[in-house]
C-alpha cells in the first residue's frame, strides 16, 4: 500500500512549493504549536511564492496559539483548492472530523516515525516538523524574505515538541537550528513563557481535577487520569484545558507511563488517548496496536468502546504489560 505514494527530497519539495497554488494546509485535530507552527510558517512561505493559502483543523486551537494563528478561524470550507498539504499529520485519523481529506492531500511535510503514508510525502524524523518546514524555506533560499511571524512559527513547533528543548528527541542539529532561528531576533523568551508558564484559571482548575481523578497502576508506575463527558462538564472544561494533564500525570516521580483519557463531548463511545513514556518503553507501539501512533515518548489514538470504564480496562490491559516487558528487560 505504502509503495503507491512518493517519497519526495527536500529539492523535490522545494521545487513543489515554488508553484503559485491556491493551497490549503491541513493540520492534526488537538492542534498543538508544532502543527499550527508547521502550517503558519508554510503559508507565510507559499504566500512569498505568491500563492493563496488557507489553513483547517477540525479543532479550535487554544486561544494561547494565537501567536501563531493570528486568531484565523480554521474551519474547512469547501473552495476550489488547486493542491492541499497536510503537516505534523501521520495518519488519516489524525485529521480527525477533516480525516475525508486524505485521499485529497497532494503531499505530506512530517516528522512522525510511524507515519502511515496516506500521500506523497516528504519526511525527516526530526524533533519538530516545524525544524522540516525551516529546513525547507532554507532550501528555496527564502529565509531573507520570510516576516518575523514565520521565525516565530518556527521557534514555537520546535520548542513545545522538545518541552522547551528538555527531551530525548532534541539532537545537536535541533540545537543548531534553533540558533539559526533565534538570529532572526525572536522574543522566544515571550513565546516559552505564553506556551508554558501561563495558565488560564480553567487550565488551573484542569490540573488540579487531574490529581483528584488520577489513578495508579502497576506499583504506581502507571498513571492515568480519565475524563468522562460526566466529569468536563459538572467541571465545566473543555478538552483544550486538559491537553497538558497528560504531561502533569506522568511528571509524577516513579511513574513510567503517563496517560489521560478523554471522552468525546459528542460521541460518548469515543475516547482519545494519550501517552507520554519516561522510561524506554515504546509508547507508540502500543498506540499503534489499536490504531493510533506517533512517537516512543509521546502517542495518541482515538478508540471506541461501550463505557469509560471499557475503555480504561483496555488501555491499563495494553499499557501494564508494555511496563512489565519492560520491568524484566
Ligand atoms: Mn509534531
Amino acid at each position: 500500500m505504502s509503495n503507491q505514494y512518493k517519497r519526495l527530497s527536500l529539492s523535490a519539495l522545494a521545487k513543489l512549493v515554488r508553484k503559485k497554488k491556491s493551497t490549503l494546509i491541513l493540520c492534526h485535530q488537538n492542534p498543538d504549536p508544532d502543527t499550527l507552527g508547521s502550517a503558519f510558517a508554510l503559508k507565510e512561505l507559499l504566500e512569498c511564492f505568491g500563492s493563496s493559502v488557507r489553513v483547517a483543523c477540525c479543532d479550535t486551537p487554544s486561544k494561547r496559539f494565537n501567536f501563531i494563528t493570528g486568531g484565523r478561524d480554521l474551519t474547512y470550507h469547501t473552495l476550489d483548492y488547486e493542491r492541499i498539504i497536510a503537516v505534523d499529520v501521520a495518519s488519516p485519523t489524525q485529521l480527525g472530523g477533516l480525516g475525508f481529506l486524505a485521499n485529497s492531500v497532494d503531499f505530506t511535510i512530517d516528522h512522525h516515525e510511524m507515519n502511515t503514508r496516506f500521500s506523497d510525502y516528504y519526511e525527516d524524523f526530526r524533533a519538530s516538523n516545524c525544524e522540516n518546514i525551516y529546513l525547507l524555506a532554507k532550501k528555496t533560499k527564502m529565509l531573507k524574505k520570510l516576516p518575523t511571524h514565520f521565525y516565530e512559527c518556527i521557534y514555537a513547533g520546535m520548542s513545545s515538541d522538545t518541552g522547551g528543548f528538555k527531551y530525548s528527541n532534541v539532537k545537536p542539529e535541533t540545537m543548531s537550528t534553533a540558533c539559526e532561528v533565534l538570529k532572526s531576533g525572536i522574543d522566544h523568551a515571550e513565546i516559552n513563557r505564553v506556551m508554558f508558564d501561563s495558565k488560564t484559571i480553567e487550565e488551573i482548575k484542569a490540573q488540579r481535577l487531574t490529581y483528584e481523578i488520577m489513578k495508579l497502576y502497576c506499583d504506581n508506575s502507571l498513571a492515568i487520569a480519565m475524563f468522562t463527558k460526566e466529569i468536563k462538564e459538572k467541571n465545566g472544561i473543555v478538552d483544550g484545558d486538559i491537553s497538558d494533564a497528560v504531561n502533569h500525570v506522568r511528571g509524577i516521580e516513579g511513574v513510567l507511563v503517563g496517560l489521560t483519557l478523554k471522552q468525546s463531548s459528542d460521541d460518548e463511545k469515543k475516547f482519545f488517548l494519550s501517552s507520554r513514556s519516561n522510561a524506554n518503553i515504546d509508547v507508540s507501539q502500543v498506540c499503534a496496536s489499536i490504531g493510533g501512533g506517533g512517537h516512543k515518548r509521546a502517542s495518541g489514538a482515538t478508540i471506541r468502546c461501550e463505557s469509560p470504564e471499557e475503555a480504561l480496562e483496555l488501555v491499563v490491559g495494553l499499557f501494564s504489560k508494555a511496563i512489565e516487558e519492560y520491568k524484566k528487560r
